[in-house]
């Protein structure tokens, strides 16, 4: 077992340190290490991958419907045990009460629960409402819905959601049967073959979800594992069926696996279903059906009508999880971080050497690094001083810029044995009564970076109090600008309350050893990395073979012991929280729920064990902690942070994708991550750029730093130790960062305009080919995206390559796409996947044909780009026409009172601008290119005042019209009057 955690362990780059009773040579105080073993539980089974688990499909007798009582709204109706018990995961409950509610036009709930509820006995959890909002109904009827909702008796209880429109079965459960127990829920869908699902995160994985696959979800503090539980929680899935359209007859009809030419039209119907639940789960994806089983809690299932991926997601947050929060303005620039920025003074360096190679830098982060002894709320004064860190802040904030620090989620435990380890924070904490607890009323004590720890209750009332307070008295020390919230999934690192009876020893170091120490240096670089730097390369391959036999030396050569397995049971009528009769396939060691976390007897204030509630925390911290910012910054945005989310954190939080590895297979992840934080209504997503585990190298940085100049949240961020991957430490990196960085920050207007959409109507921000291109052959897409609908980036993934492929949609339908560094027109065919130069230093970046961009000039903070005149860049259509729009207000209002709306529209001889509202942008007017203009402009005017020749220009050839000069007749700003611009 401790074989397969140091397998677990090395792979996200902490390897397993010296065991019991050992100390650290790199601290002042000889310290105690947390026995590597306290980490591991049980081991057990992951019920997919165990031959002799029980099918409940086959032993269990599912439910007959009686007492069927019909409304305008929907039905509700008594299930019944259509059979003897077969308590296959739990114990089965017999009775259940089914609810059908057509809640809106396009939208369907159907809940399943107890049909008595025995609050006493807790033998099942339903979501608390106030954490997690059931869907609003609005206007919804029977004979109203896009939806039909069908049920029968035979042989036993299922059902079935149709679309009216296309007849098409989005949801069966027939030939199935409905599991219902205390710890145990499972329910089958069929699906069509070939089908296209998305989403079901928090997951690394390609976009589209593979065939037989479990995805299993239980937040967890685990890197970046491909397929596996991570952080979070978003039982939410889009799925999308695509006809065929006779173009003569209009007759549709469903396209087959892996039928598409891009050429034929074709039509998507897309729907959504989220299962509002917050238990342990797994969706299991086989080939023509899907299975969803939970460890508890409801059956709470929306369906979404859509039929476009837009309206879903639109309707998704509006009706159910809430619309992202408003970012501000200045979260749109370049952020960076790393682990292992020592103290301020090298953190004034970066700031200073980012100023030399005036390269945009908005916000700097600082890492753990800044804790006294890893605790929060803490400064360590010998690095991170108070009142030089003022002296810092200040100078930053002058400058334009921001600071943002990590607050980890556990609070350390002060030994009692040591009088002068006083740590006042979890003093104020016991006072508020505001930490977990075990089940016998004694604090619950785990260990994570400080050493023995507590984690805040947010069950309580109490708890969300006692942290705003921590935070505002912190921030009297560290005026900070926003808030980045780790390790909330919650992790600890032992298993139980393994604090108990243990304070004595505290602080203690934790059971590995930190990136860079002694016998777990880093030695991993991208994939090409032997190719560029050949002997760089087989030096480092000689240390990392230096490390390894050191290792091997060091362990005393036993094989692993061998492993008892835990198979647990059902005991009828009672809950077993720890070890669920049901195995999910948990990442962690053992797959024990309780491993690397804190565990499912954990206990809250209200009387829920973690075992219900443990996918929330991270949630509901970032709750905790936007309210506090609320409080600390009336009626700012809050520009949080986090790592663990579930369905909804996007009313509060942004989110980065975790530790991923300096390779190159972690950029293309980054892609589908970020477009299913679409889907789950978290527009606000960004990985660590230039990768977190590993070293960076040049190639893989200048990729990345163009990349992640495309997605929403840029923000660069590396682990403790690895070579440092600021963009200036590689002239190459230098030039490709600020090349890119001058696109994003030339377009942040359009960029704030998408946000302001998203979290008006619930729009996405950063989208893919197959939400605005209704064509089979782009379902699986994801190495190439669009930020909005307009600009499409098409990147290069992989090492020593300098092009790329791509697809360019549409252009069967007559899209035309432009390329952004030369203006013209691309010429690409339908279905080719065309071959793009991409040397290094190059993004490829393509405007749609049909918009119009509002940009303004690049510059080193966003506030120094938002004095700068105005451009804007119009690509015509194929007939000839264009639109885009823009949006403004001061930049951090929660609810500004002066904004302004400009919609800007393009004919083939002429673009108009028309805007309302009270905001006053006073930048004027520079200048205005259209790209596709096809004959020679005879005679520009600017709202009928001819424009000076010498200020127009017009290259034939590229079809570009350029209008300079057009400052002085927009003197008292871009948008103050309409204006009509005629060629
Ligand atoms: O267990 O604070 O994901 O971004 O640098 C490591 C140190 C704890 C994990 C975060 C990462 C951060 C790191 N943290």
């Amino acid at each position: 077992m401790a074989f397969l955690t140091k397998v677990l362990l090395a792979s996200v780059g902490l390897l397993p340190a010296v065991h019991a009773a050992s100390s650290t040579s790199s601290a002042a105080n000889a310290q105690y290490t947390l026995p590597f073993d306290s980490m591991e539980g049980v081991t057990m089974i992951p019920n997919v991958e165990n031959p002799k688990a029980v099918d409940a499909q086959a032993v269990c007798p599912g439910y007959k419907v009686s007492n069927v009582k019909h409304s305008l709204r929907g039905l509700t109706a008594t299930l019944s045990m259509a059979g003897e018990p077969c308590n296959a995961y739990g114990t089965d409950i017999e009775s259940l009460s089914l609810t059908v509610d057509y809640q809106a036009k396009d939208r369907l709930n159907v809940q399943i629960i107890p049909a008595h509820i025995d609050a006493t006995n807790a033998s099942w959890y339903l979501v608390d409402e106030d954490v997690v909002p059931r869907s609003q109904a609005s206007n919804g009827s029977v004979n109203a819905s896009d939806l039909t909702f069908s049920w029968s008796n035979s042989p036993s209880f299922n059902f079935e959601v149709t679309r009216k429109a296309t007849g098409d079965v989005l949801f069966s459960t027939k030939d199935t049967v409905l599991v219902y127990e205390n710890q145990f829920i499972e329910f089958e869908t069929s699906l069509p073959e070939g089908y296209n699902l998305y989403g079901l995160g928090d997951r690394v994985q390609q976009f589209r979800i593979k065939e037989n696959l479990t995805l299993t979800t239980w937040a967890a503090d685990a890197g970046n594992v491909i397929d596996e539980n991570l952080y979070g929680t978003h039982p939410f899935y889009l799925d999308t069926r695509y006809y065929a359209i006779d173009k003569k007859s209009g007759a549709r009809r469903m396209v087959k696996p892996g039928e598409g030419d891009q050429i034929q039209d074709y039509a998507a119907y897309s729907h959504g279903v989220f299962l509002r639940n917050a238990h342990g789960q797994e969706v299991i994806t086989k080939p023509d059906s899907l299975v969803w089983r939970t460890l508890g809690g409801s059956v709470d299932l929306t369906f979404y009508s859509g039929p476009s991926q837009e309206e879903v997601t639109k309707n998704y947050q509006i009706s159910t999880i809430g619309l992202p929060a408003m970012q501000q303005y200045s979260a749109l620039g370049y952020h960076q971080a790393r682990w292992g920025y020592a103290n301020w003074s090298v953190m004034a360096d970066v700031v200073a050497t980012f100023e030399k190679f005036e390269i945009p830098l908005e916000y700097m982060w600082a890492d753990i690094d800044y804790m006294n002894q890893y605790r929060n709320f803490e400064n360590d004064l010998n690095t991170f001083p108070y009142e030089e860190g003022q002296e810092f802040l200040e100078k930053l904030h002058q400058s334009g810029r921001h600071f943002v620090p990590i607050i980890d989620s556990a609070l350390y435990i002060p030994n009692p044995q040591n009088a002068s380890d006083s740590y006042p924070t979890f003093d104020r904490g016991v006072a508020a009564d505001a930490f977990i607890k075990n089940p016998d009323g004694s604090l619950y004590i785990g260990a994570v970076w400080p050493g023995y720890t507590v984690f805040p209750d947010w069950n309580s009332p109490r708890a969300s109090e006692y942290w705003v307070n921590e935070l505002e008295l912190w921030r009297q020390k560290v005026p900070y600008d926003g808030i980045w919230i780790d390790m909330s999934e919650v992790a600890s690192f032992c298993v139980g309350s393994c604090g108990t009876n243990m304070l004595h020893l505290n602080p203690i170091h934790p059971p590995f050893l930190l990136p860079g120490e002694p016998g777990n240096v880093d030695y991993g670089y991208p994939e090409g990395f032997a190719v560029t730097n050949t002997t760089e390369a087989r030096a480092i391959a000689a240390a990392e073979r230096r490390q390894v036999a050191a290792a091997k030396e060091e362990s005393d050569g036993s094989q692993p012991s061998s492993v008892s397995i835990l198979h647990p049971t059902v005991t009828p009528g009672v809950r077993n929280i720890n070890y669920p009769p049901y195995v999910i396939s948990n990442v962690q060691t053992g797959h024990d729920l309780a491993a690397k976390a804190v565990s499912p007897n954990a206990t809250h204030s209200d009387g829920a064990v973690e075992y219900d509630v443990h996918n929330l925390w991270g949630h509901q911290i970032l709750k905790a902690t936007y309210d506090g910012m609320l409080r600390m910054w009336p009626g700012k945005r809050p520009f949080l942070l986090g790592r663990s989310t579930f369905a909804g954190s996007g009313k509060w939080a942004a989110h980065w994708g975790g530790d991923n590895e300096s390779r190159f297979a972690s950029m293309y992840f980054t892609i589908p991550q970020a477009l299913s934080f679409s889907l789950f209504g978290m527009p606000m997503f960004g990985p660590d750029t230039c990768g977190f585990s590993g070293n960076a190298d040049l190639e893989l940085c200048s990729r990345w730093m163009q990349l992640s100049a495309f997605f929403p949240f840029y923000r660069n961020h590396n682990v403790l130790a690895s070579i440092p991957q600021e963009p200036y430490r590689w002239a190459a990196v230098i030039e490709a960062s600020k090349k890119a960085m001058a696109i994003r920050y030339a377009i942040l207007p359009y960029l704030y305009t998408l946000f302001h959409l998203a979290h008006t109507t619930g729009s996405t921000v950063m989208r893919a080919l197959a939400w605005e291109f209704p064509d089979p052959t782009l379902a699986s897409v994801d190495t190439q995206f669009l930020l909005g609908p307009f600009l499409m980036v098409v990147p290069v993934l992989e090492p020593l390559v300098d092009s790329v492929k791509g697809v360019f949609p549409g252009v069967g339908q007559g899209e035309v796409w432009y390329d952004w560094y030369t203006q013209t027109a691309v010429d690409a065919q339908p279905g080719v996947n065309t071959t793009i130069a991409a040397p290094l230093g190059h993004i490829p970046v393509f405007m749609r044909g049909g918009s119009i961009l509002p940009m303004q000039e690049p510059a080193l903070t966003t506030q120094a780009a938002r004095k700068t005149p105005w451009a804007l860049l119009a690509a015509l259509d194929k007939n000839g026409t264009a639109y885009g729009q823009l949006y403004l207000d001061d930049g951090e209002s929660l609810e500004p009172t002066e904004t302004l709306n400009v919609k800007f529209k393009a004919g083939k001889t002429r673009l108009t601008a028309t805007a309302t509202g009270t905001w006053v942008e006073s930048n004027p007017l520079a200048n205005v290119t259209v790209m596709g203009v096809s004959s020679v402009p005879s005679n520009v005017t600017f709202n009928n005042q001819p424009v000076q020749s010498s200020s127009v220009q017009y290259d034939a050839t590229a079809q570009v019209l350029f209008v300079g000069g057009l400052q002085n007749m927009t003197a008292h700003g871009a948008w103050a009057k309409p204006w009509t611009l005629r060629w």
